[in-house]
């Protein structure tokens, strides 16, 4: 099989490359290890910042978001005894939405079927070959079994942390954190008790109420890293949320409903550079992983792709003046949304000590009451324009 770009994982980014790149004409195959059965129902981030809707409004897949996204105008951060809301739109003129990725994905799938062009899963054994030359190939064996050879004039790895590209790009560095906790992730039938994201401190651990829908509720509790999830019953998940969320404080109430998944995720954060090698690309998390507190892995898999696309398409017509700068434009984003997801995090997460709690609580206080730090904290989390 032969095409102009080879793509190795369907996720977000991966997918969103394909639909921009077939915009501009450019041919692509997506390659995925998972099953379509999989990769449509694994549940993911949340949240959509502004500029990422429209990037996907600009391959038609707005109107959905639009429809039965929620916007929201900005979040709650507490502390025990006190809640303030931070409104986006009037800090920094813009908002969020809350559109889950198992929607965004399912969005970018039909796409690509309506479109007339496979997405080729089940695929293992996938080796990319020959990256130092002009006319790199992948092997693979797909969903029967029988080896396969793809020719391409590019290939870019979207295949996440765990897939085979990153560790083919030569002299790759990698900077890394490992954070002390994990997250408990538990999504739960019933209406969100809240109208917008509440980001919780408390001295038991950071909680986070999100959601999916008007009735789906998402959550999550700060857990040690290494964390039995059988030692979490319902009645203690519900019980540990409505401590952290203050339940009871000036009449809010939390409304447990029947929990229908539940999971704990790592906290770390990587970097890996260069993005490029000759005709070997990286984008989202085959290249970087950030601390899902700043809502920020999903974005900057759309943002690296929205840099990405019009570069290779430059490539293919022999410009490579864009493809020259991938590595370091889409860094440059990296490196701030990094910033922000180690900064909430550490603000947010009991660890250390009651200097260290008490030093949280300080950064708080003055992210609420400061025009200057309410207006950091709302330009990051709703998404800073291309180039910052
Ligand atoms: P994805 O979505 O991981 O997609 C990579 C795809 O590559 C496939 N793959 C391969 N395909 C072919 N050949 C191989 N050898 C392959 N190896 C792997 C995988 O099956 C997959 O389909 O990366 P992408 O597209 O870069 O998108 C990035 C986002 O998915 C990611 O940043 C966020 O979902 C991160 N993340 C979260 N971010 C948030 O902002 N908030 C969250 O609440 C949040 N929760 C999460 C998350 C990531 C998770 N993972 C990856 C463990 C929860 C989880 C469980
Ligand atoms: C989510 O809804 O999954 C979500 C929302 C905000 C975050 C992280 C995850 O910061």
């Amino acid at each position: 099989m032969r095409t102009q770009v080879a793509i190795v994982g369907a996720g977000p980014a991966g997918l969103l490359l394909s639909h921009l790149l077939g915009a501009d004409g450019v041919e692509s195959v997506v390659l995925e290890t998972r099953s379509e059965e999989y990769v449509l129902s694994r549940i993911r981030a949340g949240v959509l910042e502004s500029a990422s809707v429209e990037l996907l409004s600009s391959v038609g897949l707005g109107e959905r978001i639009r429809r039965e996204g929620m916007e929201h105008r900005g979040i709650y951060l507490q502390w025990p005894g006190e809640r303030h809301h931070l409104d986006f739109v009037d800090l920094v003129g813009r908002s969020v939405w809350i559109y889950g990725q198992t929607e965004v994905q399912k969005d970018l799938v039909a796409a690509r079927h309506a479109a007339g062009q496979p997405i080729e899963y089940e695929t293992s054994d996938t080796v990319l070959h020959d990256i130092d030359t002009d006319r790199p190939f992948v092997t693979y064996l797909d969903g029967a079994a029988t080896p396969r050879r793809l020719d391409a004039e590019i290939i870019v790895g979207c295949d996440g942390s765990y897939g085979p590209s990153r560790t083919t790009m030569p002299a790759l560095r990698t900077l890394e954190r490992t954070y002390p906790f994990a997250w408990l992730g538990v999504l739960a039938d019933v209406a969100p008790s809240t109208d917008e994201l509440i980001y919780a401190w408390h001295p038991d651990g950071f909680a986070l109420h999100s959601m999916r829908s008007h009735h789906v509720s998402r959550f999550y509790l700060q857990v040690a890293p290494d964390e039995d999830i059988a030692a979490w019953s319902d009645d203690r998940i519900w019980d540990a949320l409505a401590a952290r969320l203050g339940h009871g404080h000036d009449g809010w109430q939390l409304t447990p409903g029947p929990i229908t998944e539940k999971s704990v995720l790592p906290m770390r954060s990587h970097v890996a550079t260069p993005m490029r090698h000759r005709r070997l690309f990286l984008a989202g998390d085959a290249a970087h992983i950030v601390p899902p507190t700043g809502a920020k892995g999903l974005n900057l898999a759309i943002a690296d792709v929205a840099v990405l696309a019009p570069a290779l398409t430059a490539l293919l017509k022999a410009d490579s003046s864009l493809a020259d700068t991938y590595t370091d434009r889409a860094l440059r984003r990296v490196w701030r949304c990094t910033h922000f997801s180690w900064w909430m995090t550490t603000m947010l997460h009991r660890h250390g000590d009651d200097f260290d709690a008490q030093l949280q609580l300080s950064q708080l206080r003055w992210v609420v009451a400061s025009a200057a730090g309410a207006q950091g904290l709302a330009e990051n989390y709703a998404g800073l324009p291309l180039g910052l």
